[in-house]
């Protein structure tokens, strides 16, 4: 959820196929197009299900070692272990028996063999569009449009997951939350397409400061960001926050209604909890208290 996904990116399927000839001329149809990945039997495809991600898998119902009905059953009822595959059965097994129990235990489609080329590529299109829509649509549900970082709805997400993660490991989690000083200002003086070019500047400096995997940032809302460091103590969170913010004074935004300085700065308060012992409901009030003393011992500085 940190990285910006992709959104045209090559596509993987999943090819679990028993029979030679099938293997040879399906991949033939769509090698060009998609990246493929063959299993010939049902402990080859969990394998390679286990091991890496794939967006599409065409499924041979009859295995030497197992049925294509199983591995529908296991891969629906294990999503959060394989991901959210598409399933396209295809198949001689082409009684509306069969076909209906396909599409009842979570198959998308069912293709009857022998297949058609342009039938099975179209089919196959016809999944990859859905499944691109949906990365659109889940895109545009957790990016903030302005800044192309996580919004309000994934930081609470985030935050709930990280929370109960440090719980489990016995870690430290930190939050920070920051409000840009005298913003409004900025806006009055500078006009609100400088004050939008001025979010993306704190966005991307804040990408740039916070480089670990593990770190969240996201647009809390209005001019206010919160950044998640997991298994990170109070005084280092602060260290690093300072640092942050002396690269983003570096950057020297003129503004000449901040009381501060010359330039845009930013107020952070951060709170550290252990969240074994913690209560959840403090967090984000903690963090916030913090940034209200920062606002009040004046501005552009990091309270902790
Ligand atoms: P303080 O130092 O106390 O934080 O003062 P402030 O002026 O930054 O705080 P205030 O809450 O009064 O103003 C926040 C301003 O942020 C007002 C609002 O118009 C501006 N703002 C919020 N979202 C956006 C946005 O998406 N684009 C622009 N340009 N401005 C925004
Ligand atoms: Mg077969
Ligand atoms: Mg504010
Ligand atoms: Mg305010
Ligand atoms: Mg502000």
């Amino acid at each position: 959820m940190k990285e910006k996904k992709q959104l045209v990116r090559q596509y993987r399927i999943l090819l679990v196929e028993d029979e030679a000839a099938n293997i040879q001329m399906i991949s033939g149809y769509l090698s060009t197009d998609y990246i493929l990945a063959i299993a010939k039997t049902r402990k080859r495809a969990l394998e390679l299900l286990s091991s890496s991600a794939f967006d599409l898998m065409l499924l041979d119902i009859q295995l030497p070692d197992g049925n294509g009905f199983e591995i529908c059953q296991h891969v629906v009822t294990n999503r959060e272990k394989y991901g959210n595959i598409s399933i396209i059965f295809m198949t001689s097994l082409d009684s509306p028996d069969d076909e209906a129990r396909g599409l009842s235990l979570g198959g998308n489609d069912y293709i009857h063999k022998p297949v058609n080329d342009v039938v099975l590529r179209a089919r196959v299109k016809l999944q990859i569009q859905l499944i691109r829509k949906n990365e659109l649509l889940e895109h545009l549900t957790c990016f903030d449009a302005l800044t192309e970082i996580p919004n309000r709805r994934a930081f609470d997400d985030q935050l709930k997951k990280e929370w109960h993660r440090a719980r489990r490991e016995h870690k430290y989690l930190s939050l920070a939350i920051l409000d840009i000083d005298y913003f409004k200002q900025y806006n009055d003086l500078y006009g609100h397409p400088a004050g939008d070019q001025c979010l993306r500047i704190m966005a991307a400096n804040l990408t740039d400061s916070f480089v670990r995997n593990s770190d969240f940032i996201a647009r809390y809302g209005g001019e206010e960001f919160a950044v998640l460091l997991y298994d990170t103590d109070l005084e280092t969170s602060i260290q690093l926050m300072e640092k942050s913010l002396a690269t983003f004074v570096e950057k020297n935004i003129e503004h000449q209604g901040s009381s501060v300085k010359s330039c845009v700065t930013f107020s952070a308060g951060i709170c550290t909890a252990d969240p074994a012992t913690g209560v959840f409901s403090d967090f984000v009030n903690t963090a916030d208290k913090e940034l209200y003393q920062a606002k009040n011992l004046g501005r552009a500085q990091i309270c902790g």
